[in-house]
């Protein structure tokens, strides 16, 4: 009788049917998703394996687990170590026994609580240079930190996975990594001959974010650059050759949007084989109303934050006042900061022309090193506390005066109402504030760096300074955003939901999960044509200005141009009335269907079922796990998205044929079967250019 391989001891473990495991005499499919950011957050790929948890766990059960780099501090909250099962506990103790190698089993704490095996970098790090050496022997100069904890990491992940493919032969398993920091095991499959399906991912390309954050005009240049070069030249050509080494070596690759299939094809050298956008876990209300009233309960939180944080200068209509932010990694450029900032100089303008009572708080939430909040920030709050509690205690006195007259039968004067000693208390209150001189503060937090923050020399330059006559105030929280912080205290989401409008530009955006947010979250966005998220939607969604999902073009518009189509939309935005605006929450908020996991894993099902092909091709047809017409891939049978180098509009390359929506694309079960035989094989690493000697293919060391 089989167990389910991963199970802990004890728990029942039924036999998942289909791709989730087999019955008894079958094979059963293990799958492995390997990433820097299990169960640790550093960007967007911790969301993607945290989001799409739970319906892995559902396709695959225990027949699922996650590997991961060890760390003690976010294993602290983010995992609860288990007892392994009894199939998993021998390979785990052979794991120390034979090479040192310390796992911690558990559960990562998310819903669904997928297992995972975390690993002790430490455990293994005297074997670096063995083990480089081994990977990469011919390299003239060793990697860099990064490299080389990517090459401890993937050494051990390696063993981890012989090992469980050595013990339990008539398992089928599929590894899928993402990213190049922890991919290095793929290689080693490969060199091993490991019997293993492999997927990688690239959720972004090192090289291609290294270039456009560089000023490079990336989608136009890419063609004319020798990559491997700019690579060295970067001090980053041991990453990159992970990278590219593991796109070739996998069964198969992908990426998260054609914008990336596109960079990746000239940067690493393979044409993605399925592209994998991001979903997201929604938790839908059943009435609709539901998330409309969030938006209130939350933007009043954020109201609250802003009459403190204005106080002496709080002259403002809160009821005419708009949300805008922007979120995410720290990259000025990347994230498309310039143009947010003069995008809203911009506005700035255009308001004070048209003399509008309108006023917009635009924030920036991007992490930067700080040394905590500064004293402005927290005396703002801490003198809007003390406002209320003076004016709660005055009301609640005077309801007691006027409680006292009524039932004596007697109607009170205002001037009994509310005493002279009232009085004093409330113009001390208003003589504190008018003795603020300087203007609200730009920044909440003291800056480590101010004088070179590329975000505030931006807004000294735009001279947007919260000043009295601007309609367009600035407030840059450089720390990401929970219910404890004393300044705005609300989770991320719930800040996102009180906003009226996400503004994320990007240049270098593979796919973007912040305007995926937004859209669950029924919050209109702005985006630009380079990011993958503004692909996936436009293929999706007919007219997606009027549905909140607004994309500036950055791929075939000037700077300049762009910056005034962000003006644009801002200014029309700024037009809607109250109603318009709920209305269009709510069309906003119909979209994020398309943004479930739901939907969205069925790309995943798509490339798992391509690599088991691949990986084991003498599999009888009847018996091979193949593409159900339901679950419909994006195969690449046309070339990818490719700006061109002019600015001509005809040199867009269209949408592939026969999608026009993204329902009809999620429901066709056409596209993607004329894929010719050639693109369904593996591609093979030795036909690439490579200028580094080649490395040679080694035994498995543990042999
Ligand atoms: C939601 C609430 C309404 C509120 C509105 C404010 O729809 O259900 O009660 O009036 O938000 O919208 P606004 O766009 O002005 O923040
Ligand atoms: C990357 O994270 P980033 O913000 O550095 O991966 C994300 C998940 O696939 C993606 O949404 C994002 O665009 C990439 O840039």
């Amino acid at each position: 009788t089989r167990y389910n391989l991963l199970n802990p001891r004890g728990s029942s473990g039924t036999i998942p049917q289909g791709l989730g495991g087999g019955t008894v005499n079958e094979p059963n499919t293990v799958l492995f998703d390997i990433g820097w950011e299990v169960a640790k957050k550093v960007g967007g790929i911790y969301t993607v394996l945290k989001s799409k948890a739970p319906v892995t766990v559902e396709t695959f059960k225990s027949s699922y687990a996650l590997i991961g780099p060890y760390n003690p501090e976010t294993a602290a909250t983010e995992f609860e170590s288990l007892e392994p099962g009894p199939l998993s506990s021998p390979i785990i103790e052979n794991m120390l026994a034979k090479y040192g190698i310390q796992i911690h089993f558990g559960k990562w704490l998310i819903e669904s609580h997928p297992k995972v095996f975390l690993i002790d970098l430490k455990s293994s790090m005297h074997k670096l240079s063995e083990w480089r050496f081994d990977l990469m022997a011919g390299f003239e100069q060793p990697g860099d930190q990064e490299c080389n904890e990517s090459i401890v990491f993937g050494y051990q992940v390696a063993l981890l996975l012989k090992e469980f493919s050595e013990t339990y032969k008539n398992d089928k398993y599929i590894a899928h990594f993402h990213e190049w920091q922890s991919s290095v095991s793929l290689i080693l499959l490969k060199r091993w001959r490991l019997r293993m399906a492999t997927i990688f991912t690239t959720h972004a390309t090192l090289l291609g974010r290294y270039l456009s954050a560089g000023g490079v005009d990336l989608y136009n240049q890419m063609h004319h650059l020798n990559i491997d070069s700019e690579a060295s030249k970067r001090g980053i050509y041991h990453r990159h050759w992970i990278e590219k080494q593991s796109a070739h070596d996998a069964h198969v690759f992908t990426t998260v949007s054609e914008i990336t299939a596109f960079e990746a094809e000239h940067i690493l050298q393979r044409k993605c084989d399925v592209i994998l956008p991001n979903g997201l876990k929604l938790d839908k209300f059943t009435a609709l109303h539901e998330f409309q009233n969030l938006h209130q309960k939350n933007k009043q939180v954020i109201q609250e934050f802003v009459r403190g944080h204005f106080y002496g200068h709080y002259d403002f209509d809160l009821d005419n006042t708009l949300y805008f932010f922007t979120a995410g990694r720290n990259e000025y450029f990347n994230k498309g900061v310039d143009m947010f900032l003069d995008a809203l100089a911009g506005l700035n303008k255009l308001l004070q022309q048209a003399g509008s009572p309108i006023t917009i708080v635009a924030f920036i939430i991007m992490p930067s090193k700080t040394n905590n909040y500064n004293v402005e920030s927290l005396k703002g709050q801490s003198y809007l506390r003390d406002t209320r509690r003076t004016c709660n205690s005055i009301v609640e006195a005077m309801g007691e005066r006027l409680f006292e007259a009524t039932s004596k039968g007697q109607i009170i004067s205002p001037e009994q109402l509310i005493t002279p000693e009232d009085l004093v208390m409330l113009k001390r209150r208003i003589l504190n504030l008018k003795q603020k001189s300087s203007l609200p503060p730009i920044v909440t937090h003291n800056m480590v760096d101010d004088v070179n923050d590329p975000i505030l020399n931006h807004i000294r330059r735009i001279k947007l300074f919260n000043a009295h006559e601007d309609r367009v105030k600035i407030i840059y929280h450089p720390e990401f955003l929970n219910s404890t912080n004393p300044l705005i205290p609300l989770d991320y989401t719930d800040f996102v939901r009180g906003t009226h409008l996400g503004i994320f530009v990007s240049y270098y955006e593979p796919y973007g999960y912040t305007p995926c947010e937004c859209t669950a979250l029924g919050v209109p966005s702005v985006t630009s044509n380079l990011t993958g998220f503004a692909n996936f939607m436009k293929r999706g969604v007919e007219d997606p200005d009027s549905k909140g999902i607004y994309i500036v073009d950055r791929r075939y518009k000037s700077p300049q141009e762009s910056v005034d189509q962000l003006t644009q939309y801002l200014w029309k935005f700024c037009q809607l009335d109250r109603r318009q605006r709920i209305e269009l929450r709510n069309h906003t908020e119909k979209l994020s269907e398309l943004l479930d996991w739901k939907n969205l894993g069925k790309f995943y099902t798509t490339a798992r079922s391509l690599a088991l092909e691949r990986a084991f091709p003498i599999q009888p047809r009847s018996t091979s796990l193949k593409v159900s017409s339901e679950q419909t891939e994006i195969l690449l049978t046309s070339p990818p998205i490719s700006p061109s180098t002019s600015l001509s509009e005809n040199n867009f390359i269209s949408k592939p044929p026969n999608v026009s929506t993204l329902s009809e694309m999620m429901s066709s079960s056409g596209i993607g079967t004329s894929v010719n035989n050639t693109q369904l094989k593996p591609t093979n690493s030795s036909t690439t250019a490579n200028p580094v000697p080649s490395v040679k293919l080694s035994s498995p060391l543990v042999s």
